[in-house]
């Protein structure tokens, strides 16, 4: 989408700091951490707004992005716990509309999130 921010992320035109990737699934570091390993986790494809719009043709996307995640949780050594969250609309604190998923660790986080 030529008005998306995370779509000039993966395009190059917006710099960023890449993390991994695969086939599908771009990760970079998020710009105003929120823990000390703060990633984001993207389809390089703008397939979705948001989780809401993700069914069944996304599968293997998906199963790429959890499997990434894991493998940057594992290199970050975070033995300790990580987390794996989307924002669904701007009630949630969505920001950016090209769907994404954030793998937060590094500290203690704490549960129910605030
Ligand atoms: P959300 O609030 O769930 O939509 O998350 C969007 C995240 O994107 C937010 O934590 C900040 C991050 N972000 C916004 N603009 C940029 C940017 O230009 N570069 C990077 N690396 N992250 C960004």
């Amino acid at each position: 989408m030529a008005d998306c921010l995370f779509c000039k992320i993966v395009g190059g035109s917006i710099p960023s700091e890449r993390v991994a990737e695969t086939e599908r699934i771009l990760a970079f570091r998020d710009i105003n951490p929120a823990a000390p390993t703060h990633v984001l986790l993207i389809p390089k494809e703008h397939v979705a707004d948001s989780a809401e719009q993700l069914h069944g043709e996304h599968g293997l996307m998906l199963a790429e992005l959890f499997g990434l995640a894991a493998e940057i949780a594992a290199e970050a050594h975070l033995e300790e716990g990580w987390r794996l969250v989307t924002n669904v609309g701007a009630g949630a604190g969505q920001s950016v509309f090209h769907f994404h998923v954030h793998l937060l660790g590094g500290r203690p986080l704490g549960w129910p999130p605030g």
